[in-house]
C-alpha cells in the first residue's frame, strides 16, 4: 500500500542518516613531497603530541572532498598552495577518527611553506624519515613513506 511504501522510504532515510552520524570523521594527513623529501611539521598540541612530528592535515569538513581538505588545511597551516596527487598506505583508525594519508605537491608559484600553526617544519629525506620522532599514527606509515621517497 502507499502508506507502507512511504513508511519504508522514511525508514531508509533514517538508516542513511544514522550511518552518516556514526561514521568516523576522516582526518587527512598530507605527505607533501619535493625533490625526494617530505615535509614534516612539529605539533604544538595536545600536550601528549606536542614536540612530536606529523604530516600536516586535519579534519575533512562537511561537503568537502578529501582533496579539498588537503588543499584547505595546508593553506591554513603552511600558507602554501598544494595539489593532492594520491594516497599512501592504509587507513589508520585512531580513537574517534580515521586517519587517511594523501600525497601532494606544491603548486607552481606557491609560497614556501611556513609554520603558521606548528612549532617548526623540516624537509626529511628517505634516510631521515625513520629517525624522526613521529606521532604514533604517522609512525605507522613511515615504511611506506621511505619506499615512496626512494622511488621518486
Ligand atoms: N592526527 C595524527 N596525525 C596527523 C594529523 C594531521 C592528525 O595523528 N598527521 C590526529 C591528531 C588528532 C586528530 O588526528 O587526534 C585531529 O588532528 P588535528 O588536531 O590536527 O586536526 P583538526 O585541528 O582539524 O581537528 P580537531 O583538533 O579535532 O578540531
Amino acid at each position: 500500500s502507499l502508506v507502507l511504501r512511504l513508511l519504508a522510504a522514511r525508514a531508509d532515510a533514517l538508516v542513511e542518516r544514522a550511518a552518516e552520524v556514526t561514521a568516523r570523521p576522516v582526518v587527512v594527513a598530507t605527505a607533501l613531497l619535493r625533490d625526494g623529501a617530505v615535509l614534516a611539521a612539529q605539533r604544538t598540541r595536545p600536550p601528549e603530541l606536542a614536540g612530536r612530528w606529523e604530516l600536516p592535515g586535519g579534519r575533512v569538513e562537511r561537503g568537502e572532498t578529501e582533496s579539498d581538505a588537503v588543499v584547505r588545511e595546508l593553506r591554513e597551516e603552511l600558507g602554501a598552495e598544494v595539489r593532492a596527487t594520491g594516497r599512501l598506505g592504509t587507513d589508520l583508525p585512531l580513537a574517534d577518527v580515521l586517519l587517511r594519508v594523501h600525497t601532494a605537491e606544491l603548486a607552481p608559484g606557491s609560497p614556501e611553506p611556513e609554520p603558521l600553526e606548528h612549532a617548526a617544519l623540516q624537509w626529511v629525506d628517505a634516510a631521515g624519515v625513520p629517525e624522526l620522532d613521529w606521532v604514533p599514527a604517522d609512525r605507522a606509515v613511515a615504511a611506506d613513506l621511505v619506499a615512496l621517497l626512494r622511488d621518486e
